[in-house]
């Protein structure tokens, strides 16, 4: 079934419910020094490079190949789009490796045709806070594929993250593998429905017409929370304590210091918007939300090519109703001209879909943790985690 997961250190599918296997690592980290100290070997006609994503030649590579090769929905309509700057942003955050940035190249012409990442976060599972790597972007170009390339490039930075002593992942995909942490889906709020409708990512239901659409997705022109404003660099520390109170609640969650909190949720111009209300009478920092940019290319429309797509982040609210809250985020990023607002149902977010008209997308996206066992499987909503 799985050649190649069924030899990984991940809940296998004949022990899913078996809640008598211990909980946490599956395998004990060896010495460093017996780590594979060489690369795997690739197909003759391949080798390995480490992707500098501080030079924009390189990363303008990685952006072509992803942007020409990454995730596509089931019908081959639209492909993710990431910015460059989205990808420097993703990539480069507090003490990353540059050498969980892996690449392949064909030996005759350099160009690049593969790629994988990592980057190091503190996850808390449950009350034990474990150093893993958050790997994204695994992409193999489609000229390449079904040819067993993805297995070694899993296992090449398995062998990089290992020689910087860490021994867990955490991941998302579109694809059921053994075995979820947790299944969770996408939620769609529309806000431009005349572009959604023309370009086909959603349909005019049965007595539906574009009028009532436009009607039915109307937002108010400016937000209703008082002291709602944008989130600066001298905030970063009453956010970082908000948002650890709030992510305390769930089971996975990721640990933030100031400087990941800084680098996370600063504003970065089509990478990262974050808003806060600041009490106007204690100035204290109560609620905060962030969302992220991520347009997806439209494949096969005359009129248009990209979707502007807005991806609820993190957030945190304790005196304010959250679907205020993130009502307000629909006005502003309905301001800021995208068409559509992202939700997955994790954290509290159930809380609030169906009241502020998110619609229900069709697929799944599985997370998974790579040599941590869990029992049992999560809800989406014990879950305070989102991969970019
Ligand atoms: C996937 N998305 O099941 P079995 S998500 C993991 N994640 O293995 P081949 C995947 N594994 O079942 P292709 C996977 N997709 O035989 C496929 N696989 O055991 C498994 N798409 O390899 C698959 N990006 O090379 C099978 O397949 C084996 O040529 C087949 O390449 C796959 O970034 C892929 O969706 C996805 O570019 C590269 O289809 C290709 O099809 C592609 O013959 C479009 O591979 C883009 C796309 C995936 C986005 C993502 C998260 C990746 C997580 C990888 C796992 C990390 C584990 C933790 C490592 C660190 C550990 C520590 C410490
Ligand atoms: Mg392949």
């Amino acid at each position: 079934q799985h050649k190649f997961w069924e030899t990984q250190p991940v809940g296998q599918f004949k022990d899913f419910g078996n809640s008598s296997l211990p909980e946490g690592p599956i395998e004990q980290p060896t010495p460093l020094s017996e780590v594979k100290q060489e690369p795997y070997n690739l197909p003759s006609l391949y080798e390995w490079t480490t992707c500098d994503m501080g030079s924009d030649e390189v990363c303008h590579e990685v952006y072509v190949l992803l942007t020409n090769n990454y995730v596509e929905d089931d019908d081959n309509m639209f492909r993710f789009n990431y910015s460059k700057e989205f990808l420097q942003w993703a990539l480069r955050s507090p003490g990353y490796f540059s050498s969980w940035h892996v690449g392949v190249r064909v030996k005759a012409s350099k160009k690049l045709v593969a790629f994988i990442s990592g980057i190091p976060v503190n996850m808390r599972v449950r009350d034990q806070v474990v150093k893993m790597a958050e790997v994204n972007f695994l992409c193999v170009h489609k000229k390449l594929r079904s040819k067993r390339l993805a297995p070694v490039m899993i296992k090449e930075v398995t062998r990089r993250i290992h020689l910087e002593n860490i021994w867990q992942a955490a991941y998302t995909a579109g694809v059921l593998l053994p075995t979820p942490l947790t299944t969770s889906q996408y939620w769609h709020r529309t806000l431009n429905p005349k572009k959604l409708i023309d370009v086909g990512f959603s349909k005019l239901g049965d007595r539906m017409t574009m009028s009532r659409a436009i009607k039915l997705y109307k937002l108010p022109t400016s937000t209703s929370t008082p002291g709602l404003r944008k989130m600066e660099l001298r905030d970063v520390p009453a956010v970082a304590e908000l948002l650890k109170n709030y992510l305390s609640r769930f089971i996975v969650a990721p640990e933030l210091n100031n400087e990941e909190i800084e680098h996370w949720l600063l504003p970065r111009e089509n990478v990262i918007d974050s808003y806060l209300v600041e009490s106007q009478v204690t100035h204290e920092i109560t609620e905060f939300f962030s969302f992220y940019t991520l347009p997806s290319s439209i494949l096969h429309n005359q009129e248009h090519s990209t979707l502007k797509a807005a991806y609820n982040f993190y957030y945190a609210s304790t005196n304010t109703p959250l679907h205020q809250l993130m009502n307000d985020a629909l006005i502003i990023a309905k301001q800021k001209d995208f068409d559509v607002f992202n939700a997955l149902d994790v954290m509290d977010n159930a809380t609030f879909l169906k009241d502020l008209k998110f619609g229900q997308g069709d697929g799944q996206l599985y997370y998974y943790l790579y040599n941590y066992r869990l029992n049992p499987a999560l809800k989406p909503s014990e879950l305070g985690l989102v991969l970019l």
